[in-house]
């Protein structure tokens, strides 16, 4: 793993901003897992818990004034990490009008184009080549903004990745193309389909930077995501991060997960990228029980008026099915 950058250098401010966003992600997460199983929220759902450094960190690191962020499917941490209203993501998944897609997404399609988040996308590997045409959308206008693309190790296989990173190397577009690689795309262990393993070394392919994070250190993703946003806002030059994570659930709500032991999943656990960050400030004298306490409870809090707008909200109507239809 890489070297755990010194909590100290930063302000606590920021800090417990990383903490309060990790902490409404699991929150969230957990409510999310819970109301599934009770069949209130229905579809397909994939949860993001384990891996909310990587969002958290990276997001901490842009400007959503003018950069954008895009992700596959297990988005909902994303959306949470960009600000989006967390009442807006659970009527989403409640499939309520009050949703951020008008309930026509559901867990896959957050969207909020006021956070510069376009999505959510359920195919794997389909919005890379999109993030790669917001990076052209921006050098082509000479914008000042840079591109946060997230996919999983499934992904990284897909011919969309290979074709993005190679126009983007070519053309110089200012794009992030960050790899959550929590170890399984759906049952598959990533060392069994990847020739490279080292997955950040497909860079070299396309001549842009790659390096790899630590995906359950906040600080570290935070890091090597700000020296690539740097070198892609200065420099219009895309890079390659692999962000090494795990994901404590199953793929998607339908998996039992036999494809890992429990000793695994426990020694996982033990990086738990919340407690990580928790324990550094503790030691550094930045945090106090009481204070992560404090943290936690209006997380929960949150997330419990997110679920009351949710189950509050109305069905929408029959007619809405022809709005927004485009195609
Ligand atoms: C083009 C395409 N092929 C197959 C699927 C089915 N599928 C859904 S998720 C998934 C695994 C993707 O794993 P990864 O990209 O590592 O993301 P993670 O689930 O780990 O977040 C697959 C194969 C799909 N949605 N789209």
């Amino acid at each position: 793993m890489a070297q755990t950058p010194d909590v100290k250098k930063y302000d606590k401010k920021f800090l417990i901003g990383l903490l309060e966003q990790m902490a409404l992600i699991r929150r969230f997460e957990e409510k999310a897992a819970q109301q599934y199983g009770l069949r209130k929220i229905g579809g397909f759902c994939h949860i993001y818990i384990g891996q909310e450094a990587v969002a958290t960190g990276a997001v901490s690191a842009v400007d959503l004034a003018k950069d954008y962020v895009l992700t596959a499917y297990r988005d909902h941490g994303h959306a949470l990490a960009v600000g989006m209203d967390p009442k807006s993501v659970m009527a989403e998944l409640y499939g309520k009008k009050t949703g951020c897609s008008r309930a026509k997404g559901g867990s896959m399609h957050m969207f909020d184009a006021s956070k510069n988040f376009l999505g959510g996308n359920g195919i794997v590997g389909a919005h890379i080549p999109v993030s790669t045409g917001v990076g052209l959308k921006i050098k082509y206008r000479e914008e000042d903004g840079v591109v946060l693309c997230f996919f999983g190790d499934g992904a990284i296989h897909q011919g969309s990745f290979h074709e993005s990173l190679n126009m983007a190397g070519v053309w110089k577009l200012p794009v992030v193309y960050i790899c959550e690689n929590n170890q399984y795309g759906m049952g598959t262990d990533y060392r069994r389909v990847s020739a490279e393993p080292d997955l950040w070394k497909l860079a070299g392919s396309y001549k842009m930077p790659g390096t790899f994070a630590d995906g359950m250190n906040a600080l570290d993703v935070h890091e090597k995501v700000k020296t690539a946003v740097e070198r892609a806002r200065s420099d219009s030059q895309p890079s390659l991060i692999e962000a090494r994570t795990y994901r404590y659930m199953g793929h998607s709500m339908s998996d039992p997960a036999k494809y890992r032991t429990k000793e695994e999943l426990m020694e996982q656990k033990e990086q738990d990228p919340i407690i990580i960050l928790q324990k550094q400030m503790n030691e550094a004298d930045m945090l106090t029980d009481d204070e992560y306490k404090e943290i936690d409870d209006k997380a929960k809090e949150t997330v419990k008026e997110a679920i009351d707008f949710a189950e509050n909200s109305e069905e929408p109507e029959i007619d809405s099915l022809y709005e927004d239809v485009l195609a």
